[in-house]
């Protein structure tokens, strides 16, 4: 009997288990689904004579209006572009052009995502009068029209990755107000914070990066963009390895599987498999990068107190310290004995109770950031250490509105990848405003925003509080 005899059922059994596992993914449902509501559109019978008189009722992309006259919109878009530097728009500009075309203010970060502004950091005028054309002449209704400058190329709906900044804010609401880290904001809390009055200012402030505490789009874009260099697999989850590749290995690997061990991922189910989610990243890179802020020394506070007691022991410092002697070892320079830095660390936050430090007396000394990073970043200890920290204490006494570690960070970076961004764009001045929708797809792919596949809501916060130290009391004290 030939081979393929013998093997034709088998295969055809495998087929058949392929076809199902297809038929059954949800992607290939939606796909199906419609397909077939289109087929039924198409398959009705020609409608009898006596109904041609009946209007259309039926308009996914919203009822036109023969209002619209497309070319004075237009119009007064050019006129918007005008005033800005090359006829490019900034996300700071793009209120004014969300005026323009008739759209609420807080259209602007749709508007210019949709026009391809998160790539290149501004859009020119021919880019988004292509782009608002089509929009014109394709969508009717605001629903239609918002659909469209979210979505992914080719889709026809939004999918939660496609609210990936409001995810952010999010979490960034919680981070600075939900200060006794429960999961759940109280009206104590919310009206101890800045939030309503940030809210309230949306409405005047033209330019939402200035509102750096929350709705900075450009603080979005930097959170995201990190996050992309270390998810590999673009599956919007990172595990311990990804993480201790943040900042080049600074971190030690000590204080990764802290961060892994569910110490700070605020009683939420987020860990998978040994991975973190994007919301805990958010966390972790504001904590990381702007270590004075008291969310963020509880964030290391709870990391570094192993037995949760409340304080952090000589041992507990000394387990974190021995990681940091070894790598500097490795770098041949020569570290501090334990005792001795012991010794400076303990003149640097002045406990109250000899022999173990308080949550309190760090958020009180003002130099947590320097304290933290002795402990577990090797890059950051090397910096304070070539500084004199008499330098450090004056740099942190200066007042004025002096910007935060956290803004100072997101402003290099940004400005760096926005410049990274240009330089690697070989389209711009609207030419892909006339690619085929294929190569707008991989165009599109080439931006982080758009390849996510998957974004993973933030789950139900539980009102697990780990410690009894009320972190409310402490934000009372007068530093
Ligand atoms: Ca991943
Ligand atoms: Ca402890």
């Amino acid at each position: 009997m030939p081979p393929g005899k013998v093997l034709q059922p088998v295969l055809k059994m495998k087929v058949d288990e392929l076809f199902l596992r297809w038929l059954s993914e949800s992607g290939t449902q939606l796909m199906l689904q419609e397909c077939l509501r289109v087929q039924t559109k198409k398959e009705e019978p020609l409608p009898p004579a006596a109904s041609q008189s009946i209007p259309a009722f039926y308009f996914p992309r919203g009822r036109p209006k023969e209002t619209v006259n497309v070319d004075a919109v237009i119009a007064k878009i050019e006129r918007a572009f005008a005033q800005f530097p090359h006829e490019r728009a900034t996300m700071e500009n793009m209120g004014l052009v969300a005026k323009a075309c008739g759209c609420p203010l807080y259209w602007k970060a749709p508007l210019f995502c949709g026009a391809g502004g998160e790539r290149t950091g501004s859009v020119s005028v021919h880019k988004f009068v292509a782009m608002w054309r089509k929009v014109l002449h394709g969508c009717h209704d605001d629903a239609a029209k918002f659909v469209h400058l979210l979505m992914n190329p080719g889709c026809n709906y939004l999918v939660q990755e496609d609210f990936v900044p409001f995810l952010q804010v999010i979490q960034r609401i919680f981070y600075t107000v939900n200060r006794s880290w429960s999961g759940r904001i109280t009206c104590a809390e919310l009206r101890r914070s800045t939030f309503l009055q940030n809210v309230a200012l949306l409405e005047e402030e033209a330019d939402i990066n200035q509102l750096t505490e929350y709705f900075s789009y450009e603080h979005f874009y930097v959170i995201y963009c990190k996050f992309w260099e270390l998810d590999t697999d673009h599956d919007l989850l990172i595990d311990a390895q990804d993480l201790a590749r943040h900042n080049d290995h600074a971190i030690s690997a000590k204080m990764i599987d802290r961060i892994f061990s569910g110490a700070v991922t605020r009683g939420r189910k987020v860990q998978k498999e040994g991975k973190i989610s994007y919301a805990d990243f958010v966390w972790f890179l504001i904590s990381e990068e702007d270590k004075k802020t008291p969310t963020s020394i509880e964030y290391w506070f709870r990391c570094m107190d192993l037995d949760g007691d409340g304080a952090l022991s000589m041992f507990e410092l000394e387990y974190f310290y021995e990681e940091q002697c070894r790598r500097l070892d490795s770098m041949a320079i020569e570290a501090l004995p334990f005792q001795d830095c012991l010794c400076q660390m303990l003149d640097l936050v002045k406990p109250r109770s000899e022999g173990k430090i308080t949550l309190r007396d760090l958020k009180q000394c003002k130099l947590a950031n320097v304290f933290f990073d002795t402990f577990f970043n090797i890059e950051k200890y090397l910096d304070h250490e070539q500084k004199e920290q008499v330098c450090l204490l004056r740099e942190s006494d200066s007042d004025g509105p002096e910007l935060s570690d956290w803004e100072k960070y997101a402003a290099e970076e940004y400005d760096i990848l926005v410049a990274e961004e240009a330089a690697g764009e070989p389209w711009e001045d609207g030419y892909d405003a006339e690619l085929s929708p294929v190569d707008q797809k991989l165009s599109a792919l080439r931006t982080p925003l758009a390849q996510r596949p998957f974004f993973e809501a933030p789950s139900a916060l539980s009102a697990v509080d780990l410690y009894e130290y009320a972190c409310a009391d402490d934000d009372l004290q007068p530093l």
